[in-house]
């Protein structure tokens, strides 16, 4: 049965991934809509062309009397909502709203809504897995993988979605059965105005949520919500009721529920300390739906960690290189830098650089005089990281990747680590954080 009134004419605005899954749930709810894109060449015309050839399409300059034929715009996360022309189409009377607004009003099957500033697709994927070894019908997607439109089915027994913030914006009411904030910390300073509109942003996949996670150090996760929400907790220390965390047995560091030790650090094949937290944060998820345990643990055991995430790629001549490309914000870096650092009997050559979002280096300098031997730079941020880290350790600007691959070598000392952390999005030098990984791959190749 459809929930949108067959009258109504409605206008998707982007057509990238999330605006094809769009169109084609529009198609299959027999509503009536056209698409609209600022690009003159969007990335899915041809594919809306071959496909649906019947739907009408503006590409270039969004017109304003032609977005206000719609009563409601379901608008792409890589389009801002303070784009002037969605402002004034929104002040005639045009309701903004998107593709997990969308979702939410069509999902039959409980909900995990997992947002944050770092871990999401650690998290996500982990549950999904969990879900999995636990025999339930899962469907995982959204930010990552499949979008979420594209996942509804009558079938799925649970949703895993993970949401970034972009996403959020214009979801009204995600009535999740567990949601969480995983952390937060600076990211995508160039679209939000400070550090509050990002949390806000962050904090609306608590709407509707019949219960929440917490992390207990990071005070900017905990929603406003009322005592009667059941408020799950996971954190580095010690678990409390309702709570997931590490205990000390027999000297022996354990992922714990509430005083019960539930599975050995060292079993789990993913390093680092945040990594612990990513496998607390997903056991808890896991546990709020009703998950058992012992196959969540077996999950657990056998997860190796996604591509790109602080990947451990080789050893040469007693150097051992990481990939951490997905490390796009200074939070991630910082887990990385800390987490590894303290980790390796040497040093790290550390590459970073990009495109920094308008984000404030300053908390990488004394992890990085700290841990680091060097900083490699690229990209188009490199003088601003470099006024950010100082000079107590050697800054080399270099103008490739594989150039920084090929001078971290030449520095390394037996013992230390490469690792490319950027602190930065890719795209002033490259297709995504995955073509960086790749490339820093083969030139790490290519040294030996
Ligand atoms: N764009 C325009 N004009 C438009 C629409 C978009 O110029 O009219 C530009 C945007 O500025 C952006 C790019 O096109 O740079 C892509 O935007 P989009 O909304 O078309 O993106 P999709 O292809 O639909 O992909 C989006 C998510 N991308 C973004 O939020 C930028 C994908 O997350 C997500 O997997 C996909 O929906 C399915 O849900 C990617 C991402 O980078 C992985 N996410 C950010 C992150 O994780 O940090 C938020
Ligand atoms: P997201 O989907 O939120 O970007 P990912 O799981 O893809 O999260 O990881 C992104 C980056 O954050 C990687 O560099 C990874 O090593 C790092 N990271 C993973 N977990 C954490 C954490 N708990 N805290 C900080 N950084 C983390």
């Amino acid at each position: 049965m459809s929930l949108i009134a067959s009258d109504h004419f409605r206008i998707v605005v982007g057509l990238g991934k999330s605006g094809l899954s769009l169109v084609r749930f529009l198609a299959r709810q027999g509503v009536r809509f056209a698409v609209a894109d600022t690009r003159e060449q969007p990335p899915e015309l041809a594919s809306l062309r071959r496909d649906y050839p019947e739907v009408e399409v503006r590409c270039g300059a969004l017109d304003v009397d032609f977005l206000c034929r719609a009563d409601e715009l379901y608008v792409s996360p890589g389009l801002a909502l303070s784009n002037p022309a969605l402002q004034a189409a929104a002040q005639r009377g045009v309701k903004l709203s998107g593709d997990i607004e969308l979702f939410a009003r069509h999902a039959r099957a409980p909900i995990i809504a997992i947002t944050g500033s770092n871990a999401k697709s650690t998290v996500t994927t982990l549950v999904g897995e969990m879900a999995v070894a636990a025999g339930k019908r899962v469907a995982v997607g959204g930010n990552l993988g499949t979008p979420a439109l594209d996942l509804l089915d009558d079938d799925v027994e649970l949703y895993v979605l993970e949401l970034s913030s972009f996403q959020l914006e214009t979801t009204d009411q995600l009535n999740a059965e567990v949601a969480t904030v995983l952390n937060v910390s600076e990211d995508h300073m160039d679209r939000y105005s400070g550090l509050p509109a990002y949390h806000q942003a962050k904090h609306r996949v608590f709407r509707g949520a019949r219960q929440v996670l917490v992390n207990r150090q990071d005070a900017l996760s905990r929603p406003l919500v009322g005592e009667q929400v059941p408020c799950w907790t996971f954190g580095l220390n010690k678990p409390d009721f309702k709570g997931f965390g590490l205990l000390e047995v027999e000297g022996e560091k354990h992922l714990a529920f509430q005083f019960e030790p539930l599975l050995a650090v060292r079993e789990l094949k993913v390093r680092g300390a945040h990594n612990q937290a990513n496998a607390l944060a997903a056991l808890a998820l896991g546990h709020a739906v009703g998950l058992p345990f012992a196959p969540m643990l077996q999950a657990l055991r056998s997860f190796t960690g996604l591509a790109h995430r602080c990947q451990w790629l080789r050893e040469h001549q007693a150097v051992a290189y990481y990939d951490d490309s997905k490390a796009t914000n200074v939070g991630a870096a910082l887990a990385a830098i800390e987490g590894l650092g303290s980790d390796i009997d040497g040093k790290l050559l550390l590459i970073a650089g990009g495109d920094g979002k308008g984000a404030d280096f300053a908390a990488l300098k004394t992890p990085v005089q700290r841990f680091c031997r060097a900083v490699l730079l690229i990209g188009r941020d490199a003088e601003r990281l470099a006024a950010a880290l100082g000079d107590q350790v050697p800054l080399v600007r270099l103008d490739s990747l594989e150039q920084a691959v090929q001078a971290a070598a030449q520095r390394a000392q037996p013992g230390d680590a490469v690792l490319l952390s950027p602190a930065c999005a890719s795209l002033d030098m490259f297709k995504n954080f995955e073509e960086r990984g790749r490339l820093f791959a083969a030139a790490v190749e290519a040294l030996v």
